[in-house]
């Protein structure tokens, strides 16, 4: 089996040590964190998806196989952060209030970070409260919002409108992502920008600083 294969069925069998061991393999050979990520550990999770909504697997399986897939990416993290020299810009990020999905929130921390800014990540369940006052005390140049269920999406409007009534929306740029989120929808609760992964979002704050 190829090794991107191997480290695609590990992280669908929720198998960390296999995972981590064909990740090395892959470095080995010679394959970037970068495919790593995108062709094994992110197709890994598209099939977990697949394979929940089709109630072949439960939770639990689901939350086994996110784990293998998060020993994965904090073996592949010292890879993708290169040395920062100066902070491009600060970046608040987190979850919504009611969601506790973070793989895709820490991925897009990651590629931040490894853009050279500096990330200041609260977490999951964030409510927007919470958002509004890490804005008042970072005073950072941007906001990014992850939502991976239909249900929390509302929870990003709320976000903007705590912003909003605290006097706080203008000195913050407002970045949505998530695999509901759309542009429409982005573009409906009055968010900045979106991006639909990890590396769009980088290009997206990068064009924003420009
Ligand atoms: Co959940 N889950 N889950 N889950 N889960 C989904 C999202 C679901 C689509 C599965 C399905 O039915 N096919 C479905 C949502 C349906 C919907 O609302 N439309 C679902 C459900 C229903 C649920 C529960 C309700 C299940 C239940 O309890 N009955 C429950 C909710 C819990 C809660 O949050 N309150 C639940 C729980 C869980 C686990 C805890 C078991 C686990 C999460 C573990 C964790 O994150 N620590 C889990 C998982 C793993 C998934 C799937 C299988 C994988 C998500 C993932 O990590 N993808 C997911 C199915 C799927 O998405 N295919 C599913 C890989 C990740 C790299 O991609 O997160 O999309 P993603 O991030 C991408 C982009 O979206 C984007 O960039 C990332 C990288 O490219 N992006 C941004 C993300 N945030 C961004 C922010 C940005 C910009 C881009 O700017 C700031």
């Amino acid at each position: 089996m190829a090794v991107l294969d191997e480290i695609k069925e590990a992280t669908i069998a929720g198998n960390r040590d296999k995972t981590v061991e064909a990740i090395d393999k892959a470095l080995t050979e010679g394959i970037s964190a970068a495919d790593i990520i995108q062709k094994a550990l992110i197709e890994a999770m598209s099939v977990v998806g697949e394979k929940f909504k089709n109630n072949e697997i439960y939770v639990p399986e689901m939350l086994i196989a996110a784990r293998a897939m998060k020993s994965g990416l904090e073996k592949l993290k010292p890879l993708m952060v290169g040395e920062e020299v100066k902070s491009l810009a600060t970046v608040v990020l987190g979850t919504v209030k009611g969601d506790l999905h973070d793989i895709g929130k820490n991925l897009v921390g990651i590629m931040m970070e490894g853009a050279g800014m500096k990330v200041i990540d609260l977490g999951v369940d964030i409510a927007p409260e919470k958002f509004a006052e890490a804005v008042k005390n970072e005073n950072p140049e941007f906001l990014g919002m992850s939502a991976l269920l239909t249900t929390t999406m509302p929870a990003m409007k709320e976000t903007i409108a705590v912003l909003d009534n605290e006097g706080i929306r203008g000195n913050v740029k407002v970045l949505v992502g998530g695999a509901p989120v759309t542009q429409k929808f982005a573009d409906e609760i009055g968010a900045d920008g979106y991006a639909e992964n990890a590396a769009e979002v980088v290009d997206k704050v990068k064009a924003m600083l420009s």
